[in-house]
């Protein structure tokens, strides 16, 4: 049976996390930080599949608009919600989390940062050397021929965004598309690879704040945990793909990856 932790968040609670966690964090040697959306959520950047309630895409599913077609269809739409994604990254700063990871690497040199996300948050707190999956939000090329294309810091969006058209390529004209990797896009292979060599070398996989619904990111756990990884994850709700073997401890991880920290190490 999965074994579940629940973090208390009254206030003077004692959170003790079990011992048999702190005896696997100790001694690793080859860590993964496998991170989605969950560990920028205390830095006010709204998860991938919250409901963007009140602004101009609330009606809209997010999954809908990542993809290639529905650029090509609206493209002011989509690349609206992308620079208003983008100036909520820029205004938010990194939370106890991304702090937290730097602090594990100190610890567990080696530790290799995965995340799906698509700020720099990790960046911003002090990591190196972070693999992003699925690109980010700070990066646009040309839809076109791909070249890049430098990205202004514009005032501040309107609380709800609006309609943007996108730039035009300074090369070939086309338009200027945002540097994620949307639904049925490949992700980098220099990227994947390494993300995919490191989870099937780790002896200890700390999947953080993702649903564990898309793919193939989502393969990195499972593949961890068939090389014999010690599988933590950390998460308010227990997330898709976990097995009996895993740990779960269920809460924000804004206030469990601290406690992590100085019950291993304090
Ligand atoms: C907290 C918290 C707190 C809250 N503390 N936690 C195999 C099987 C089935 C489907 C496929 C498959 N292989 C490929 C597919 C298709 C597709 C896919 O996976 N679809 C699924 C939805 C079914 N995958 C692809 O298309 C990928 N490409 C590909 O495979 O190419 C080859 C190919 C091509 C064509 C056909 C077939 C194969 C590309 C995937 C790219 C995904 N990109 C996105 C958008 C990026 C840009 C953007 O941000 O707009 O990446 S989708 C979106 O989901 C985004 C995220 O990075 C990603 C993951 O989401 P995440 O991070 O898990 O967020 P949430 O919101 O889902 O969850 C947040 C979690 O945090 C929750 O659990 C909360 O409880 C928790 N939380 N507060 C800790 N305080
Ligand atoms: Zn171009």
């Amino acid at each position: 049976m999965t074994r579940i932790w629940h973090f208390d968040p009254t206030p003077g609670a004692v959170n003790l996390l079990p011992d048999a966690v702190l005896e696997r964090v100790r001694p690793a040697q080859r860590a993964v930080v496998f991170g989605g959306a969950g560990m920028s959520a205390e830095s006010g950047i709204a998860t991938f599949r919250d409901a963007l309630s009140g602004a101009l895409w609330s009606r809209f599913d997010a999954e809908r608009l990542a993809t290639p077609e529905a650029f090509l269809r609206d493209p002011a739409l989509v690349w609206g919600w992308y620079e208003w994604r983008r100036m909520q990254a820029l205004k938010a700063q990194p939370n106890p989390a991304h702090r937290a990871v730097v602090e594990l690497a100190q610890r567990l040199p080696g530790l290799c940062v995965i995340t799906q996300n698509v700020d720099d948050l990790h960046e911003r707190a002090g990591s190196r050397e972070v693999l992003h999956l699925h690109g980010s939000l700070h990066q646009a090329r040309c839809f076109d021929c791909a070249a890049a294309h430098p990205l202004e810091t514009m005032p501040d969006e309107p609380d709800g965004g609006r309609r943007l058209p996108p730039p035009r390529c300074a090369h070939c004209g086309g338009l200027v598309r945002p540097g994620v990797v949307w639904f049925g896009e490949m992700l980098l292979a220099e990227v994947l690879d390494v993300a995919f060599e490191a989870s099937g070398a780790c002896d200890l996989f700390l999947s953080i704040g993702t649903s564990g619904l898309v793919h193939p990111a989502a393969q990195l756990p499972a593949l961890a945990r068939r090389q014999g990884a010690t599988l933590l994850h950390v998460n308010p709700q227990k997330p898709q793909g976990v097995a009996d073997e895993d740990y779960c401890l269920l809460g924000p991880a804004g206030a469990i990856l601290p406690l992590l920290l100085q019950q291993a190490w304090g």
